[in-house]
């Protein structure tokens, strides 16, 4: 990949519209009445594609398309042919990692260092952690006494669900996309995806990936579209959808569930995070402040995982805060193709205001604006984009909203602690239970915070360190089930057990 090329295309980009189409039976196609939305680059504000808007009968014909194509092709496919075209996936999203990085990047305005790194390596990833762990997957067996001596055997199989909803949210749009696909193909079933409105540019082009490598026509669709009343909602009420995976907001979680309720359908939720990093006087001071800082402003704040809430040991709090402070206003935003960019916009004006209305509100609320709390001065095109300062606070009450609510922003609040207990109690102290950071040298209290912090993941000295093979998921209102590894083999297959009597 050569930064040129990608920042001469985004200049490109910028007079150039991109038409984004609904992928079913492995065409692109037009919406039914042609409806299409704007899709905007936050990074100035531009329009980047105009994206073809999924109605109801839209919804239909791709849920059609991948149900005939379970009984298709692909249904009838060996394991092995269908793992290796999953594996090939992977290779074509490599291939083509150029396209992938640049429809990322002008959808969200996230920097190429994070993009190259995370984003789309991620994306090919998934397929291959899958391709590989589904072959390997044994299935129980139990040999059963029975009165005549004889015996049973007792084994289990794993069948797809059949055609799988995944709705997916902006932030980090191929990487939670495919964190879904991937597993779901891997297992059998088919997919209807769903991307962001904001962001529906990488799922667009994977369609032409999937093609390439020969993939049967429906396995893969894309809707595009937004959720209450739009494409997003249709999916979740579909008689022929098998299952919904959802990654977004909580609130968003709540309502889908209500909708799926009615024809009892398996749901794998990933939502929202309000998370806590703990840093003790005994932590090696600079990883504590660079850890944190990167779980703070990575992403501009918008990963789920990021942590909000930082609980700092009142011995070294004043020294952490002006070194992270430090570290906020090192930050530099401007031109996501340039590699000495490390901050990107938020994802919209529209999120920009909520952010803003937060930190508004820890004003309000009493707090210490300690740098940051507004709009950066920027030159254009930059000006017209979506960015905001990085944020810390101090001072809050653990009752504030601003300590309570998911912002998804650049910002954390940081507040002293006395003792292991009270920073424990602090971190507990939230609906939600996505994941922890902590950070400390005193491996014996590391061990037992892990295992009392209500969480889904903890990191203990690291922060985002992934192993795909693991269990993913959140406590409380951040979420319901776990995938990752045979977790999310398990929920996208069914198990069934066959007891033969010998
Ligand atoms: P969102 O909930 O607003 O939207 C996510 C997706 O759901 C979008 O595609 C949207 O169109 C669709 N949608 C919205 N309402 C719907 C409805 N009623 N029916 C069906 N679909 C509907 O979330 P977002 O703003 O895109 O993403 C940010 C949120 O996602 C944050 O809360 C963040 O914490 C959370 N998130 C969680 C994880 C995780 O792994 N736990 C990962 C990424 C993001
Ligand atoms: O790394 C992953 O697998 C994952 N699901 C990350 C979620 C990030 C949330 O924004």
């Amino acid at each position: 990949m050569s930064e040129t090329l990608l920042h001469s295309t985004l200049e490109n980009r910028s007079s150039k519209i991109q038409s984004y189409r609904l992928f079913i039976n492995g065409e692109y196609v037009d919406a039914s009445i042609g409806a299409t939305f704007e899709d905007i680059n936050p990074v100035n504000g531009q329009v980047i594609a105009r994206v073809s808007e999924a109605n109801v009968d839209d919804v239909d014909r791709a849920v059609q398309a991948a149900k005939r194509a379970m009984s298709g092709e692909w249904g009838k496919m060996g394991t092995n042919a269908r793992l290796d075209l999953l594996s090939r996936v992977a290779d074509r999203i490599m291939d083509r990692f150029d396209e992938f990085l640049e429809a990322e990047i002008a959808d969200t305005g996230k920097p190429v260092s994070w993009a190259k790194a995370i984003d789309i390596p991620r994306g090919a990833a998934n397929f291959r952690l899958f391709a590989n762990l589904v072959r390997n997957v044994p299935n129980e067996s139990y040999q059963t006494d029975t009165e005549d001596g004889f015996g049973a055997l007792n084994y289990a199989i794993r069948v797809p669900l059949g055609v799988v909803g995944v709705i997916c949210p902006w932030n980090l749009p191929l990487l939670l996309m495919t964190w879904k696909v991937a597993p779901a193909l891997a297992c059998g079933n088919t997919v209807v995806v769903k991307p962001s409105e904001e962001t529906p540019g990488t799922a667009t082009l994977l369609g032409e990936v999937m093609n390439e490598v020969g993939v049967p026509a429906g396995v893969y669709n894309v809707v595009h579209g937004f959720g209450p009343g739009s494409a997003g909602e249709a999916l979740t009420q579909h008689p022929d959808v098998a299952a919904i995976t959802f990654t977004g907001e909580s609130q968003t979680g709540a309502a889908i569930m209500k909708r799926v309720a009615d024809g009892v359908k398996p749901v794998s939720f990933e939502l929202g995070g309000k998370n806590p990093a703990l840093v003790f006087a005994d932590a090696d001071f600079s990883a504590a402040v660079s850890g944190v800082a990167r779980s703070t402003f990575a992403n501009c704040g918008q990963v789920c995982l990021c942590s909000e809430r930082v609980y700092v040991e009142r011995s070294i709090f004043d020294r952490f805060v002006e070194a992270l402070t430090d570290r906020a206003g090192k930050l530099k935003m401007g031109d996501p193709f340039q590699g000495s960019t490390t901050m990107g916009p938020l994802i919209s004006k529209e999120h920009r205001e909520k952010v803003l209305g937060y930190y508004e509100l820890a004003r309000e609320e009493g707090g210490t604006v300690v740098t940051g709390g507004g709009v950066p001065e920027l030159e254009d095109p930059y000006s017209n984009g979506s960015f905001v300062q990085p944020t810390i606070l101090t001072g809050l009450s653990e009752n504030a909203r601003v300590v309570k609510e998911e912002v998804f922003g650049p910002v954390c609040h940081v507040q002293p602690f006395d003792s292991e207990e009270e920073a424990l109690a602090m971190a507990n102290d939230t609906e939600y239970g996505l994941c922890a950071a902590l950070w400390t040298q005193n491996l014996s209290r590391a061990h037992r915070l892990a295992a009392q912090i209500d969480v889904g993941i903890t990191w203990i000295n690291s922060w985002l360190l992934r192993d795909l093979r693991t269990p993913f998921g959140g406590t409380g209102i951040s979420g319901i089930g776990r995938e990752g590894g045979i977790h999310s083999v398990n929920f996208y297959s069914e198990l069934r057990n066959v007891c033969v009597k010998l």
